[in-house]
């Protein structure tokens, strides 16, 4: 591998200009310090926003840039107004809001938007001048979520990863946005897209789909050509650094000094940046709610509350703060006394051991976070515990609760469940605590932020090689070549074509699929020319194959292979005789499973009872999709049927009739020097291994099949079609 090319809103490294002089600063946040060990083993390259104006940076724009070099970091100019526009106004006005469930604090302003996308094309242009062949790039967070694509459109087959910090809300939410489709097509310029659980993942997937029809499996979604992975990867920390650091002397003597301060009364602490998805206030309400229901606490507790400023420009941010200071007073001022302040409140950033320091002393972390990406400090938390007790409370809307199962955690809309966490916290046992803490502490410590980093990368180069091996069955130049040319040189040729899915996009109703002038005139020419047999091997049934190609040249397949009707006839003749009693047994079956499934039907053709859950919610079909497959096993044994899982249906039928069968039946007859058969589901890979070994099949998707190639998409094929005809005129 070459470089590791990390790109983030900031860099881990701040420039200041004091009085003429240059200052060098590392910047606070999770992410820079957390991986400055990381990226060191990696020959890696930091780029990003150094926090100082343009018209000053490029002033000394080379003295800036060496001195950063040294630091293994590069720098993207922006103006103090770009930064405002597209920081302080898109990403912190709009983004931030919506992804974290707050659809009625986001703003949508077009000019904000113009500036994230003009941000995001500095940074492209600032990659672009290091960028070199073989570099790895890890783009982070939601200030960049149109770069991977803007890169991939400016440098040669680049690598690219894409992590977000932040939720990533239900398509209900994401739906919002004027500018989503922009937003998920730049994101889905990376090979490898990153979320701190599989439920972000996974709503990010149901976007993907409802908003661009691309459909996934495993993780594995195919945009355009390429391919794309998404998985989840639970950001860790560096553990050892907070499990040593609280073994510290000096952290030893600032306990201590904490100790002088609230003598043997017990701690309970916070910590987070200004920030309303945090749940400061709710979290400010339930410990006043404790402390009237709870007076045997009284003067015998200290909540210390440690809010960080954060983007203070913002107008609601500085709402926030006000809030909390009056929230804060007036608790204090209710239950108070001369020698104890219940709340001690610091809103400033304080230094890295003493936060450690406050993380020994506390007996109790109150974690309650209205949506967290992951939310570190809770692990911090965790980790910093040497003492083998501490007792964590966390809501389960931070993506941390996901991992950290023995942590009391609460619903932060909930009063009561706060007031109860806080009691059992309070009374769990010393054996309690170690056990819970040992366990998670075990798992933060294997999953650190190192194995974390690794992990995505590795997975990034796989994905790389994935799409490779991928490669080598896409239907690229040459191969397209070769085919024509084969086509152009043969004297009896067979076409085996599916419709629906391969000449024609899926419709939501199987009768709105109407095919267009363009397919008609396409089959209408391949079928006039001598030296070809078209056959058009469908699911649908006889009527609507009758009613849309009866006048072509071309012969008719239907019910995957039950019906035929050979070119210039006019009777279907069946293949193999059959009987349909068995759809009595089961069409009320398939009948539960579409009252059940919203968007779902049943159709019925002579010889098969197919269920479609095309228009239902894709995890739901799914899910029943699994459960009627399992429900008909028995069954179908039984009355030698077989069950077909297509795209998006569930068929039954007479076992043993398939589309291949039926293309046996012309492979048998005729002499054909060229056979082509192409598809794009599951029935069609009986049609892919009946023709031989040398010939052309092509599956439609780039999921796995027996066929030899694969293309992305049926415009693709009907291009190639048209190509087969244009040379031959
Ligand atoms: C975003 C996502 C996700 C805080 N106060 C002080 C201080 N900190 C450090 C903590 C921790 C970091 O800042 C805060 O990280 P969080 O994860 O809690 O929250 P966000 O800043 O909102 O981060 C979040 C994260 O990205 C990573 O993906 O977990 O969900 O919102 O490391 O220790 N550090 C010092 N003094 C402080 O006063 N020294």
């Amino acid at each position: 591998m070459g470089r590791l090319l990390m790109v983030s809103n900031r860099l881990p490294v701040t420039v200041h200009r004091r009085r003429g002089q240059l200052q060098f600063e590392p910047s606070t946040g999770g992410l820079a310090t957390g991986l400055s060990s990381f990226y060191r083993s990696y020959n890696a390259l930091w780029i990003g926003w150094p926090g100082i104006d343009r018209k000053e940076g490029m002033a000394i724009k080379d003295d800036i840039q060496q001195k950063l070099l040294t630091e293994n970091c590069y720098p993207v100019f922006l103006s103090q107004k770009e930064v405002d526009e597209y920081y302080g106004k898109f990403c912190s006005t709009t983004i931030w809001p919506l992804f974290h469930y707050f659809p009625q604090y986001a703003s949508y302003s077009e000019s904000s938007w113009q500036a994230y996308e003009r941000a995001n094309r500095t940074f492209c242009d600032a990659i672009v001048e290091v960028w070199e062949q073989g570099d790895t790039i890890w783009v982070h967070d939601f200030h960049l979520m149109l770069l991977p694509q803007m890169l991939r459109d400016r440098l040669p087959d680049p690598t690219i990863g894409f992590f977000l910090h932040i939720p990533f809300p239900s398509i209900e939410l994401f739906r919002l946005l004027p500018w989503r489709t922009a937003l998920m097509n730049g994101m889905l310029g990376a090979d490898l897209i990153g979320f701190h659980t599989w439920e972000y993942a996974g709503h990010f997937l149901a976007s993907a789909r409802f908003l661009l029809g691309y459909d996934s499996w495993m993780g594995k979604i195919t945009a355009g050509d390429r391919l794309s992975r998404v998985d989840a990867f639970p950001m860790g920390i560096d553990y050892e650094r907070f499990a040593e650091t609280a073994t510290k002397p000096e952290v030893d003597k600032e306990v201590e000094k904490l100790n002088r301060s609230f003598r043997d009364r017990r701690v309970i602490l916070s910590v987070d940046r200004l920030d309303y998805t945090k749940g400061i206030l709710r979290r400010l309400e339930a410990f006043g709610l404790f402390l009237d229901r709870n007076p045997q606490y009284r003067e015998r507790l200290t909540f210390v509350l440690v809010v960080v400023p954060s983007r203070t420009m913002v107008s609601r941010y500085a709402l926030l703060k006000r809030q909390i200071d009056e929230m804060v007073g007036a608790i204090n001022g209710k239950h108070g006394t001369i020698g104890w302040t219940p709340i001690w409140y610091i809103y400033r950033s304080i230094p890295f051991q003493s936060l450690v320091a406050l993380y020994r002393r506390a007996e109790v972390a109150l974690i309650t976070p209205v949506r967290d990406g992951m939310n570190l400090v809770a692990k911090e938390y965790l980790a910093s515990r040497v003492d083998d007790n501490g007792v964590l409370i966390l809501s389960e809307t931070a993506g941390a609760a996901k991992e950290l199962g023995e942590a009391l955690t609460i619903n932060v809309n909930n009063d009561d469940d706060i007031v109860t966490a806080l009691q059992d916290a309070l009374e769990m046992s010393d054996a309690e605590q170690a056990e819970r803490l040992r366990i998670m502490q075990r798992r933060l410590r294997r999953y650190n932020v190192q194995r974390w980093a690794e992990d995505f990368i590795h997975t990034l180069l796989d994905t790389h090689k994935l799409q490779e091996e991928m490669g080598v069955r896409i239907l690229g130049a040459q191969a397209r070549r070769k085919l024509v040319k084969t086509y152009q040189q043969a004297q009896r040729r067979l076409l085996l074509l599916d419709y629906d899915g391969t000449l024609v996009s899926f419709a939501s109703r199987p009768s709105r699929a109407i095919p267009p002038q363009e397919v008609l005139d396409l089959l209408y020419s391949l079928g006039s020319e001598p030296a070809n047999e078209v056959v058009l091997t469908s699911g649908r049934d006889r009527g609507s194959l009758d009613g849309w190609f009866s006048e072509l040249p071309i012969n008719l397949v239907a019910e995957h292979g039950v019906w035929l009707k050979p070119r210039g006839r006019n009777e279907w003749e069946m293949i193999e005789p059959l009987t349909a009693e068995w759809k009595e047994e089961v069409r009320p079956i398939l009948e539960v499973y579409a009252d059940r499934t919203p968007g779902s039907f049943v159709e019925e053709k002579d010889f098969s009872l197919v269920w479609q859950y095309r228009r239902s919610d894709s995890r739901l079909g799914e899910l029943r999709a699994r459960e009627l497959v399992a429900h008909l096993e028995g069954l179908t044994t039984n009355l030698n049927l077989q069950v077909l899982e297509g795209s998006k249906v569930v068929e039954v039928k007479n076992a043993g009739v398939n589309k291949g069968r039926a293309a046996l039946k012309w492979l048998s007859e005729g002499n054909y020097d060229f056979v082509l058969a192409v598809g794009d589901d599951w029935t069609d890979e009986d049609t892919f291994n009946a023709i031989p070994e040398a010939q052309w099949s092509i599956k439609i998707g780039l999921s796995s099949t027996g066929a030899k190639y694969n293309i992305s998409s049926h415009s693709k094929v009907l291009a190639l079609l048209h190509e087969l005809q244009t040379h031959e005129e």
